[in-house]
């Protein structure tokens, strides 16, 4: 069991769920300023992301955080250095963040990029290159400029493709050390929530699931596009596409089920299938017939497609799940943000996402043998209930989930799979990104802020935080 020798151990966070200060120095309100905190939706994701022109409007008529966690975040905004200071302690080698496309155009039609947002991210860069870091952007991880959701109904209208390169630009332009990127976070999430991912306000459209893989492929082609000016002005650079990989199991060994799950799976692939291939898998575009779905494909978007492909497949991985072709029966439990059977033979965590470590070896084979492009897996971790003893937290179970999960990761790369790194989600506590709790937590790092809002706001290493320590300094040796 072995982790190559230059294995980029490290963590993953997004502006809108660690930043904050969603007002500071002329920081334009993004669609994750409009996310509410609904206790009384639970875990039903459908109704913690769901969102009309209503309250949508009450949010902009709200000028305070009280309700929108995501609007204070974990005020990393102004604590970037000491937060920065304890995950090089840990020994991180790479830190995944993004850009908040808001500190750079307030509503992303600016003519030029706010001096103050570009100031604020070289800083952050320069803070992480003290300590050796190396930095992996997301250009776009459910923050786009709520103006462009007003105004377009986000990526539904083809001119939003124009204004993500003018920011992309920017990016490549002033943060020319940063060599690893990716385009769009969980490309696919369009169709599970499409405001978060696309500013798509559902109550403007005549047909969602087309306005869907409408956006989607403007997506494609923005992605494609912004993969070219990557290469050309930051020499080295790789770009990335970004997978939510939601692995899928047949609920038994019923014909029907194992072609059901081959369904499920296969929708999984396709916005990988389109970035890596560069082309539409040809069942999705009979796909699209078969449901009527007029999706307009210019001829030089196909071009650019074919042309600009990912060098490298990142994916997200948190659980499994199963389908069944008659679903009767079935206990369903919650994902991200899916919903899907319950496997008999795995436990879950308390937001009931299942805890299947051999699931990511899958994955990552599959992925592999699918693609035989580099694969990073830019997200995996659990959300769980921490408590604090004596100023300690003891989370051994936090321990053995990551344990199981690296150890199934070695097992896939001595089987041959080229990784190239792994980051956890999330080294620190942070807003959930569904649920917008604080008391879902990740870190290895505690935060000491509630759901609320409430609290010191300081910072306290878990006991993970010594063990994952230790992993990144055994390279992943001693587990
Ligand atoms: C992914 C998102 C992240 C992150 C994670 C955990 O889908 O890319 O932003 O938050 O899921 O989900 P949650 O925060 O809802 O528990």
């Amino acid at each position: 069991m072995s982790f190559p020798t230059n294995f980029l151990w490290g963590g993953a966070i997004a502006a809108n769920q660690v930043e904050g200060a969603w007002q500071a120095d002329g920081k334009g309100m993004s669609v994750a300023d409009i996310a509410q905190y609904r206790p009384q939706a639970g875990k039903d994701y459908h109704q913690q992301v769901a969102v009309d022109s209503q309250t949508i409007q009450t949010a902009i008529d709200d000028p305070s955080d009280q309700n929108y966690p995501k609007r204070r975040g974990i005020d990393m905004y102004h604590q970037y250095k000491s937060d920065i200071k304890l995950l090089a302690e840990m020994g991180i080698k790479i830190l995944r963040f993004s850009i908040a496309w808001t500190r750079l155009y307030p509503t992303g039609e600016e003519e030029k990029p706010s001096q103050a947002g570009i100031n604020y991210y070289r800083k952050f860069l320069d803070e992480l290159a003290k300590y050796d870091i190396e930095p992996m952007v997301t250009l776009s991880h459910y923050e786009m400029p709520l103006h462009l959701a007003l105004k377009y109904n986000g990526w539904a209208d083809r001119r939003v493709i124009n204004k993500f390169e003018r920011f992309a630009t920017t990016c490549f332009k002033n943060f020319p050390m940063v060599k690893y990127w990716l385009t769009f976070n969980e490309i696919d999430s369009i169709t599970r929530h499409p405001f978060t991912s696309a500013g798509i306000i559902p109550d403007r459209t005549k047909n969602l699931l087309a306005t869907e893989y409408q956006a989607l492929h403007h997506q494609f082609v923005a992605s494609a596009l912004v993969t070219k000016k990557c290469h050309e002005l930051i020499p080295g650079s790789q770009v990335g596409c970004m997978l939510t990989k939601l692995t899928t199991y047949p609920a038994t060994a019923k014909p029907e089920d194992v072609l059901a799950a081959f369904n499920k799976n296969t929708m999984n692939y396709f916005c990988s299938d389109v970035q890596v291939k560069g082309q539409y898998p040809k069942l999705i575009l009979n796909y699209f017939k078969r449901q009527h779905l007029d999706i307009r494909m210019t001829k030089d978007d196909l071009a650019v497609l074919k042309a600009y492909p990912v060098d490298f497949v990142s994916f997200s991985y948190y659980m499994s799940m199963l389908v069944a072709s008659d679903e009767t029966g079935l206990t369903l439990t919650a994902g991200n943000t899916v919903v899907g059977g319950k496997n008999p033979y795995l436990p879950t965590t308390q937001w009931g996402w299942t805890i299947d470590s051999l699931g990511l070896e899958t994955s990552l084979l599959e992925l592999y043998d699918r693609y035989e492009k580099p694969l990073f897996v830019v997200e995996n971790g659990a959300g769980m209930v921490d408590k604090v003893e004596a100023g300690k937290v003891h989370d051994s179970y936090r321990i053995n989930y990551y344990r199981e999960h690296f150890k199934a990761m070695a097992k896939a790369i001595d089987q041959g799979v080229e990784v190239l790194g792994y980051t956890s989600w999330s080294p620190i506590d942070c807003v959930s990104a569904a649920t917008s709790q604080m008391s879902k937590r990740y870190g290895f790092i505690y935060v000491d802020l509630d759901d609320e809002g409430y609290g010191s706001g300081r910072r306290l290493k878990k006991d993970s935080y010594t063990w994952y320590q230790k992993v990144i300094q055994t390279n992943g040796k001693d587990l």
